[in-house]
């Protein structure tokens, strides 16, 4: 190579480096933009709003709120703002907690009754002949909690005259549950590797630790699970408890807890007893001794995480004994700490010939009221499992004595991993909204796991996280907002996904309403389009086994019989769907009566779950008119053209947009387009050996065959 050339080729690759981070610095930084503001009339509100910061205190908490605040507001606003004392002449952004404040600011807000202790209110008052606004909470994290609220209400361009917001987090434990595992893979995991790199641990503290907690503050999450449900026992041995401990101080001032999952076997893989038999004494002895081991490094341990008895992880049922049994006695070991333990309802077990969606039902029902005041019973958002839609787990409305935790599966396991642009919020709500009628009309489950339906001493809502190392932290651009939506329901269930699409674009792209008008009707459709071309009309768990990755209802030979889409499908000469009504399993009988009923009745069970709770035949008039048949291929059909519809849209957004993000979205939206095809055409093609019916007009003709669909393999599809 000549030096022309190499001087050449070297500003090539120096520009591509520059264009690439550029890219990754901006997927990097997530909802936390900061974008300077555009609208000039804001501007001059917000700068003669804002002269100065002054802060209270000076805890961690409240040095990362003011940094952030400095952050923020300097980057939006374009000017440097100092921290500084208060005075005569500044208008001032004033932060602290109700006890650093002193009285005359106290007064200022009057009563701090209206928050609990991780709730803040921003208000503006008139102190020292000037505006000012206050931010404060009965805590530090609070008030850090205030402050992200400021700077969203900035980013998404309202108005901060005559301020007065009060709110608190309607549930107390809000958390992401990681599965990962010691070696860095992650179970359902399609963003790269774990975070937690446990070799360079405690030594060395990425600076991702601090990004992630922050990330999480600015949400709202206050609690992290940092191991696979599917736990290895290495994790509670000292050499590990040392990592741990380095990461609970990196979460700490961001209010962030962590929590640990706890193998049931532990006492005899790593401490040399003979048997884990929680009515043991040794037993019951050895994780008292471990918990004390645990919150002497890390006073504030949240507590454990266990899935027992559970796709062949050990559990109390080894020993005769049961669930309750398993989780009072861990219960007993982490409550003179303060600790939690949130005990998982998924268990189905292959000795049991019983529906799958009946099973958790079935085995923690009766257990309702007889667990310890400092156990959660934490519960998938359906019976079977993270489905496009399932109809809500029916233990949310039978359990009244015992605090319930929902758990809600961010990573998109069944939904197209990190492929494909999938808005989870639209499904999240969904669920929340339910109505389990557990005290009559209105007992929604946001009701049943907020408390507010019957008062509980713990309430909890996990996320099975969809974050790894990749730079854009989950993959697809758009998985974030699943992440963000995630942190915003967990602070209040009751918000909308058409306001948390909104702030998310918003915070994340920018306010030109060009970008958000288009692109938030793509995210407001994309959990229908997903239902639509994978399991239409109620069908589930169809997918390839194992990986999970793409169409799979032929699969027949697994020897758990659960564990084959044709359990699930049950499409024969005569129909297609599982009856779980009086005829069937009669697993609607789990339900509430008004509940029952409705879902029952094939009149009145809505189209969505027809499939769920029956088995019709091909010839079944649907609402609209068509056969069965013909509506089933139209779904699969209305799914792929919603993603076209999607990627049309976006096309048209390119010039609102950064090109590195409007590429990656477009290339990754024409894998999503070519994957609900093949959704399509395999799954149509198979049911119709048993419909053996032409596909209706409407519906384009698959080009491939059902051999070549089923010939496809995967061995190395990730998070397996
Ligand atoms: C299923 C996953 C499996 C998990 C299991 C669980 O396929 O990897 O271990 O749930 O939640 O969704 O325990």
């Amino acid at each position: 190579m000549t030096q022309i050339e190499k001087t050449f080729f070297k500003s090539i690759l120096l520009l591509f480096a520059v264009c690439w981070s550029g890219s990754a610095q901006k997927d990097y930084k997530l909802w936390l933009q900061y974008n300077i503001i555009t609208d000039p009339d804001l501007a001059r509100e917000y700068l003669s709003n804002i002269q100065g910061i002054v802060s209270f205190g000076n805890s961690e908490t409240i040095k990362i709120a003011c940094a952030e605040l400095q952050l923020g507001l300097g980057e939006i606003l374009g000017k440097k703002f100092e921290n500084k004392p208060i005075t005569e002449e500044g208008r001032n952004i004033i932060i602290g907690s109700k006890e650093s404040l002193g009285p005359e600011i106290q007064k200022e807000i009057g009563s701090f009754d209206l928050i609990n202790k991780e709730g803040f209110i921003i208000k503006s008052v008139s102190l020292k002949n000037k505006k000012q606004i206050i931010i404060t909470g009965k805590s530090d994290v609070g008030v850090l909690y205030g402050v992200y609220s400021f700077l969203r209400l900035i980013q998404i361009n309202k108005s901060i005259e005559n301020l007065n917001i009060i709110d608190s987090p309607k549930i107390n434990i809000r958390i992401l549950n990681h599965w990962d595992n010691l070696d860095r893979t992650v179970e359902r995991g399609y963003a790269g590797f774990s975070l937690w790199n446990w070799q360079k641990l405690p030594g060395f503290i990425d600076q991702r630790y601090i990004d992630y907690a922050r990330a999480n503050a600015s949400i709202g999450i206050n609690g992290t699970v940092l191991t696979n449900v599917n736990a290895n026992a290495l994790i509670l041995t000292s050499q590990y408890l040392e990592k741990v401990e380095a990461l609970a101080n990196v979460f700490r001032p961001y209010g962030i807890k962590v929590y640990l999952t706890a193998r049931f076997s532990a006492p005899i893989e790593i401490g040399g007893l003979k048997t884990a038999d929680p009515k043991d004494v040794q037993v019951a002895n050895w994780w008292k001794e471990k918990a004390k081991e645990i919150y002497k490094r890390i006073p504030d341990f949240g507590g454990f995480l266990v899935k027992a008895n559970s796709e062949g992880q050990p559990g109390p049922q080894n020993y005769g004994r049961d669930h309750v049994d398993g989780a009072n006695m861990l219960a007993d070991a982490v409550a003179p700490f303060g600790g939690v333990i949130m005990w998982r309802a998924f268990v189905y077990s292959e000795h049991d010939v019983n529906d799958r969606a009946k099973q958790a039902y079935a085995e923690f029902q009766p257990y309702d009221g007889k667990f310890k005041d400092n156990v959660i019973v934490q519960v998938k958002n359906g019976a079977i499992d993270f489905q496009p839609r399932e109809p809500f787990h029916p233990l949310f409305g039978a359990m009244p004595k015992t605090p319930i935790m929902m758990e809600f599966q961010i990573t998109q396991e069944y939904l197209g991993f990190s492929t494909h642009l999938v808005f989870l919020p639209k499904l999240f709500q969904e669920v929340l909204e339910s109505d389990t009628y557990q005290k009559g009309k209105g007992s929604t489950v946001a009701q049943v796991i907020d408390g507010s339906l019957s008062p509980r001493k713990l309430t909890g809502i996990a996320g099975v996280s969809n974050i790894g190392n990749d730079l854009n932290w989950t993959g697809h651009p758009f998985a974030q907002a699943n992440w963000y939506g995630f942190g915003r329901l967990a602070w209040d269930p009751y918000l909308d996904s058409d306001v948390i699409a909104d702030e998310w674009l918003r915070c994340t792209f920018s306010n030109n309403e060009n970008l958000i008008k288009p692109v938030k009707e793509i995210m407001m459709k994309s959990r229908e389009a997903v239902v639509n071309y994978m399991t239409p009309l109620g069908l589930h768990h169809i997918m390839d086994t194992g990986h999970h990755y793409g169409p799979g209802p032929w699969v027949s030979n697994l020897s758990r019989p659960e564990w084959n889409p044709t359990y699930y499908h049950k499409a024969d000469k005569n129909g297609i769907g599982f009856d779980r009504s009086k005829t069937g399993t009669n697993a609607t009988s789990q339900y509430a009566s008004e509940v029952e009923k409705v879902f029952d009745n094939l009149e009145t069970c809505p189209e969505q779950d027809l499939l769920w709770f029956h088995h019709v035949s091909w010839d079944y008039k649907l609402k609209n008119g068509q056969t069965l048949w013909n509506g089933l291929a139209l779904k699969y059909q209305e799914g792929v053209n919603q993603v076209q519809e999607m990627q049309n849209t976006w096309n048209k957004t390119e010039k609102y947009l950064d090109s590195e993000r409007f590429k990656e979205v477009q290339m990754l939206l024409e894998i999503q387009y070519k994957e609900a095809k093949w959704w399509r055409d395999a799954c149509l093609l198979y049911f119709q050996q048993y419909s053996g019916k032409e596909l209706p007009v409407g519906v384009e003709k698959p080009t491939q065959t059902l051999e070549y669909f089923k010939s496809l393999k995967f061995p190395f599809a990730p998070g397996n």
